[in-house]
């Protein structure tokens, strides 16, 4: 198990006004932010991060939806973190996230769903390596 995982704030919810709220479930859920950065995710950059889908009918709408404005981009520390996130994040399609999870309050249809997590320690360190460089996270503290 490994206590590292990757977030996204997506850029439905950065646009609505609910990247401060969402940090404060990071926090209040026990996360420690390692990284953190505001990106415009190039299309190219959507493309490359989303490649396990490619293929899939909705691959064109997210990679278009993901490289469409800003999001927040996120290296997370705790304890099992990947399932710790996931938990926290509820299931993809709001309809059927749990009560409390992010993206049941948040995300407003299963493509823009609010946040990313990933599925996997080996996604995390994979995920992390894409868009953050070792300076940019804090892992002296
Ligand atoms: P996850 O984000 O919960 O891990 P995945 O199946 O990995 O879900 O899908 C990646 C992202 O693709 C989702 O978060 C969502 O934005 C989008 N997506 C997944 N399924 C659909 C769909 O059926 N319609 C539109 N967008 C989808
Ligand atoms: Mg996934």
């Amino acid at each position: 198990m490994s206590n590292l995982t990757f977030a996204i704030i997506k850029p439905d919810a950065v646009k609505n006004g609910n990247t401060g709220k969402i940090y404060d479930r990071i926090i209040s859920a026990g996360f420690k932010i390692l990284g953190a950065k505001l990106i415009r995710m190039t299309l190219a950059q959507a493309q490359g991060f989303y490649a396990i889908h490619e293929g899939k009918p909705f691959y064109d709408e997210l990679t278009d939806f993901m490289s469409s404005s800003q999001s927040m981009v996120l290296a997370l520390e705790k304890d099992n973190a990947v399932s710790a996130w996931r938990e926290t994040i509820g299931a993809t399609n709001p309809e059927e996230a749990a009560e409390g999870t992010i993206r049941r309050d948040f995300a407003t249809s299963i493509g823009e769903n609010a946040v990313h997590g990933s599925d996997s320690d080996e996604n995390a360190k994979k995920e992390i390596g894409f868009f953050f460089s070792k300076s940019e996270l804090i892992t002296n503290q």
